[in-house]
This record gives structure tokens, sequence and C-alpha cells, in this order.
């Protein structure tokens, strides 16, 4: 027997440790990845990472969507393009093996589609009953704005110039106002367009139903009008660019309308909850068994004016007829 320098020694060696230090011992693979977002509106581009231990040779991955198995790609970039909750499942596999890890799920949602509503509401809204100089106060909202708003700048513009005005323009109510920007800034002639700018730099609207502002038009006299988002330009903390389609048209409608009966001091009917119905039949600004009683006592003057049927349609039913005393008792106390 010799040692490794050819000396002989004397004795017996019964076994060998070899340790071999600089060359990675093989090891069952573990799969793991990680994605730079987990969350956003369609088209939502993410980037995967592979974390998986085991020094992997082979990468196969399933993003869930129904698109292909990718393979060989250590860590892709994956665009989803339509909404859902994905799973997403890499597989990975060296010399000894092969392991798999599910992950996400990737949340996919729709694009920010855009809604009129009432001033602070966030219920869509396709059509306002305005009565002839009454005014209404609208909000344009985005539903989504999951990867975030950072700058934006939204005009808005009627159709027809003869029958509505804007008349006033506000920021939403989560912005301070000096971060909000409009013009014109006054409000005195016909104003047919309006623009808003503003910007969220505490990066505080990522979440749902964002108001971008808030602008109140008036109907000038009987006609329709078609609120147009004219022109647009908004932008997501990664400087994308935010789509603000299908954007839903709304028609704004002017009627006459005068007190009922017309020597009643109060004014006008009212709509106090902005529904296109004019609960308030006695003008008091209240809505109650009164406005019922006021309604069936004036019913006689009411359907001398055929025009009105749609301010007092409480039944629904497309005309004014008395099952609108029942209709609106059930409004009010329903
Ligand atoms: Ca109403
Ligand atoms: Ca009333
Ligand atoms: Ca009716």
């Amino acid at each position: 027997m010799y040692d490794i320098s050819g000396n002989h020694f004397a004795g017996w060696v019964d076994g060998f440790v070899v340790r071999i230090n600089n060359a990675p011992t093989p090891a069952f693979p573990g799969a793991n990845f990680t994605a730079d977002k987990w969350a956003g509106s369609f088209d939502l581009t993410v980037n995967f990472t592979d974390t998986s231990t085991g020094s992997p040779t082979a990468w196969s991955w399933n993003f869930g969507d129904g698109t292909p198995i990718l393979t060989g790609v250590q860590n892709p970039t994956h665009v989803y393009t339509a909404p859902g909750s994905f799973s997403v499942t890499l597989t990975v596999s060296n010399a000894i093996g092969t392991n798999s890890k599910i992950g996400g799920p990737v949340i996919v949602s729709a694009p920010p589609a855009p809604k009129i509503t009432n001033c602070n509401s966030t219920v869509g809204i396709t059509r306002v009953l305005l009565a002839t100089n009454s005014t209404r106060t609208l909000s344009l909202l985005l539903w989504n704005t999951a990867n975030g708003l950072s700058t934006y700048n939204v005009t808005m513009g009627f159709n027809d110039t003869r029958n509505t005005t804007f008349t006033g323009v506000y920021p939403p109510n989560w912005m301070p106002a000096p971060q909000f920007i409009f013009n014109p800034m006054s409000f005195g002639v016909p104003v047919y367009n309006v623009t808003f700018s503003g910007v969220d730099f505490n990066q505080t609207k990522s979440n749902f139903n964002v108001s971008l502002g808030c602008f109140q038009v008036k109907g000038t006299q009987e006609g329709e009008s078609v609120l147009i988002l004219k022109n647009y330009s908004l932008q997501d903390y990664g400087y994308n660019g935010i789509t603000l389609t299908p954007y839903q048209n709304v028609t704004i409608v002017v009627r006459n309308l005068y007190p009922i009966p017309a020597s009643n001091p109060n004014g006008n009917p009212t709509d106090m909850d902005l529904d296109n119905l004019y609960e308030d039949v006695n003008g008091d600004h209240q809505r109650n068994y009164l406005d019922v009683i006021w309604f069936f006592n004036n019913y006689g003057y009411i359907s001398s004016l055929p025009e009105y049927w749609e301010f007092f349609d409480f039944n629904h039913n497309g005309v004014l007829d008395l099952g609108d005393t029942i209709g609106l008792f059930r409004i009010i106390y329903g």
C-alpha cells in the first residue's frame, strides 16, 4: 500500500470518502417563480422570473389562459389579452428529476371603460331628462384603473349647440383642487366644450370607480343633445396610455316643465334622486304623500300637457296615466 507521494506505509485502509468541492451537487429541482405584477387590465404584460432551486436545465410554462405551453424559456414575458383569473404553472427539470409549482393567480380585468354618472355616484347613465333652465352635475368615471392613474386630460362636448350648455366643472372629490385645472374658467356664455386635467401625485387612485371630474350641464331649450367624449389622454404609473373605449354616449333630453299648477309658488317639480322621474310634484323639495295627493288632484292639468308624460311616468309604461299615481306612491313608500 502506497500513499499519494509514493511512500510505502504499513496497514490496511478500509474505505475512501471522496469530496469534490467545486462542482454543484446534483439535487432534485424545486420549481418556483415570481412575477412583476399579479393584476391589471388587459392587455396585461407580465414578466415572470424563474427562482427555482436545483439548477434546472429545462423550463415549461403554462400561463393558464389557454395559450400554448411555452418551453425552453427561463424568464418569459406573457401578455394576457382577456379578463379572468389565471393560475400559472412552471415545470422545471434537471438530470435528477422534474418538479412543478402552481403560482398566482394572475387576475386580469377589463380595460378601464369610462362611465357617465351623476356626480359622486357610481351608477352609469345613458340619458338625462332635464327641465328647461335646470341643471344636472355629471361625472366621468373610470370603473377600473388597476394599473393606476397618474395624469389625464379630457375634453367633453355636445354634438348640438342649441339645447344644452356647460355651466361648471369641479374636481373629483378625491383630488386636491390645485391638482385639477379646467377650461374655460368662467361659464357666463354658452359653453359647448370643457377640458379638464388632473394629476395624482400620491398614487392614491389605483382602484375602482375613479371620477376624473364633475361637470354641470344645463338645458337651455327643448331638444336633445349628445354628450360626447371628444378628446382624451390618460397615463398610468407605468407611463402607459389608458384607453377610454368603449365610451357610451349620453343623451341630454331637455323638455319644458313649469310649476303644477301654474300658480304653485313652490316652483317646478324636482327630481331629487336624479333618476329622471320628478317625484317632488309639488316642488317643495320633499318626497312624501303630499306629492301623491298633489299628482292625483292635478292629474287633469298635468294630462293637458302631453309633453310632461316623461317626467311623471312613475309606472314606467310609456304614457301618462292615472296608474302613475300608484306608481308614485310605490316609489316613495316602496
Ligand atoms: Ca326622481
Ligand atoms: Ca314634494
Ligand atoms: Ca305611466
